[in-house]
């Protein structure tokens, strides 16, 4: 195979949105851009295919509630753009309505909208604040040259060279005639302007067409047939016109939709008359873009096992608790509160293990904690904990098992650094087993092949030697807590021994460290995550002490 030299990365060839705004204005076919006002609307408007979007003035203000008369400031305006924007790979022109005041005003707005990676805007001949075209008679128009003034400071202020600043004439909608549209459209044409809008309110679009003869292709030209919606698109191709906007259709249509369903829901105190005739939750979501950041959640969030799953051994009664455990298993006395049971299982959901199985005996219809699986060591008082973990060895099957005793609180940083463990066995132990004060006589301690060593910045691993309550203090390197994890590989190992001692006639009787022991003696590998405190057992009333100050 040949290893090709490592290049650097070429510039992106790819068109800016107002390199495609442009090449759409000056595209011989006829091009359309379809109204959008938030961030939804723009994202279904290219859904649908559209090349270009028109971010209405006067949909815009209707969405927020107020009226197409400037109410809704230039930079209210600009924080939906950006929205629009981002939510879309099309271009927008948007609806500058007058600039927002001078020429000054223009520079800035034209910056921002560079800035915010829209394409195009559209600023027209009245005056600030402006008043919609379809409202009332005879609106003042604005100076010519003051205007031209506007579009140039608009052209000196683009940062992206394809930016388009628009020029919207509204000669014929001040009732002006043919002949001021013309002079207005030859001024703003020389002053710079891409385009230009020519707006009618006529029902048909003869003033359109008129301008048209008189113009030509001198420059691209651009329409809003709202109130002439009857004339056949392909006149206006004809004509020569450069793009079509269908300027308010998505705003009509939301409000249609919304009217109609609150009259339903209102009148029939339901939804189930509803629910089919509007758009799904699940379209909500897939709109919003949900599965781009699950997969995103998979590139750069830790990942939790979703198969993990803990086995908690829990089927002895704990005689030393006397009466407190006479009507309970002690992994159900109350700590604060609580039965312990339930605080574990809270620790291990914490830390990402849903699955919980409990291997019960003593007492085993006092445990009644929903979602969890429940397994039963019939025998529980003539056997050891091996017998009962095999209660549950099908658990030790599918992903990593964590086995725990079922009468241990521990903090919950110790789940998480076991969990990061990538050995096949890994079982805690505490290196200040000294330290502990406890009147245990039986206590599981691990010898390994290093002690842990407290100058380690990272927390000490070492290798299991032997476990039990046998060796001599000068060979102890800790206590283990009663955890241990298990991999996938290692819960196979596991499984298998387990399968080996029901045959050889030492499962009943076996404790997990008398496992542990065999494990190591036929040279498997059990790694041992050394802590220092920060745990403990409930053995006694003096156990149970320390626990309710441990919560
Ligand atoms: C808009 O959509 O806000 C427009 C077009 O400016 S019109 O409403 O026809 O003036
Ligand atoms: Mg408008």
């Amino acid at each position: 195979m040949t290893v090709l030299p490592k290049r650097e990365p070429e510039a992106s060839a790819e068109p800016t949105k107002a390199a495609l705004l442009r090449g759409e204005l000056r595209s011989p076919k006829l091009s359309f851009l379809m109204e959008a006002h938030n961030g939804l609307s723009a994202k279904i408007v290219e859904e649908a295919g559209f090349r270009g979007i028109w971010a209405s003035g006067l949909s815009i203000s209707a969405a927020l509630g107020v009226r197409d008369n400037n109410e809704a400031s230039w930079t209210q305006v600009l924080e939906i753009l950006e929205f629009m924007s981002d939510a879309t790979s099309i271009p927008i022109l948007v609806d500058g309505d007058t600039g927002y005041g001078n020429f000054n005003n223009v520079r800035r707005l034209v910056t921002k909208l560079c800035q915010r990676n829209v394409a195009g805007v559209c600023i027209e001949d009245k005056l600030f604040p402006k008043t919609n075209s379809f409202l009332g008679e005879g609106q003042p128009l604005a100076d010519i040259d003051e205007f031209c003034g506007k579009i140039k400071a608009g052209k000196d202020s683009q940062l992206d060279p394809d930016f388009c600043v628009i020029a919207r004439i509204e000669a014929f909608i001040a009732g002006w005639g043919l002949d001021e549209a013309l002079r207005r459209a030859e001024a703003y044409h020389e002053a710079g302007a891409d385009a230009l809008l020519v707006h009618s309110k006529e029902k048909t679009a003869d003033e359109i067409f008129a301008f048209m003869k008189e113009w030509g292709n001198t420059c691209p030209v651009i329409i809003v047939p709202t109130m002439y919606y009857a004339t056949p698109t392909e006149q206006f191709e004809n004509a020569g016109i450069s793009t079509v906007i269908w300027a308010n259709h998505n705003l009509r249509a939301a409000i249609s939709g919304m009217r109609d369903v609150c009259k339903q829901i209102h009148e029939s105190q339901s939804l189930v008359n509803v629910e089919d005739t509007v758009a799904s939750v699940k379209d909500v979501f897939s709109l919003a873009g949900q599965t781009e950041l699950a997969e995103a959640e998979r590139r750069y969030l830790p990942q939790k096992d979703e198969s993990a799953h803990a086995i908690i051994l829990a089927a002895t009664r704990g005689d030393s608790l006397g009466p407190l455990t006479e009507d309970r298993p002690k992994c159900m006395i109350d700590v604060r509160g609580k039965p312990l049971l339930r605080t574990m299982i809270s620790t291990l959901r914490e830390g990402g293990i849903r699955n919980v199985t409990v291997v019960s005996g003593y007492r085993k219809e006092a445990i009644d904690i929903p979602a969890i699986d429940i397994r039963t060591n019939a025998n529980f008082a003539e056997t050891g904990e091996v017998a009962s973990l095999s209660c549950a060895i099908d658990r030790l099957k599918d992903g990593t098992c964590l086995i725990t005793y079922g009468d241990i609180l521990y903090r919950s940083y110790i789940l998480e650094r076991l969990q990061e463990s990538d050995a096949d066995i890994t079982v805690v132990a505490d290196a200040l087993w000294r330290e502990r004060q406890t009147q245990k006589h039986v206590r599981d301690f691990v010898q390994c092949d290093h002690p842990f060593h407290p100058d380690y910045l990272e927390g000490d691993t070492a290798r299991l030697c032997r476990i039990g309550t046998e060796i001599p203090p000068e060979g102890i390197h800790g206590e283990w807590v009663g955890l241990v994890l298990l991999s996938p590989n290692g819960a196979k190992v596991v499984r298998d021994e387990i399968e080996v001692m029901s045959t050889d006639g030492s499962l009943q009787k076996a404790d997990m460290p008398d496992l542990f022991n065999r494990l190591v003696e036929s040279g498997h590998k059990i790694q041992v995550q050394y802590i220092t405190g920060h745990w403990l057992d409930i053995d006694d009333p003096f156990d149970l002490a320390k626990a309710r100050n441990f919560l």
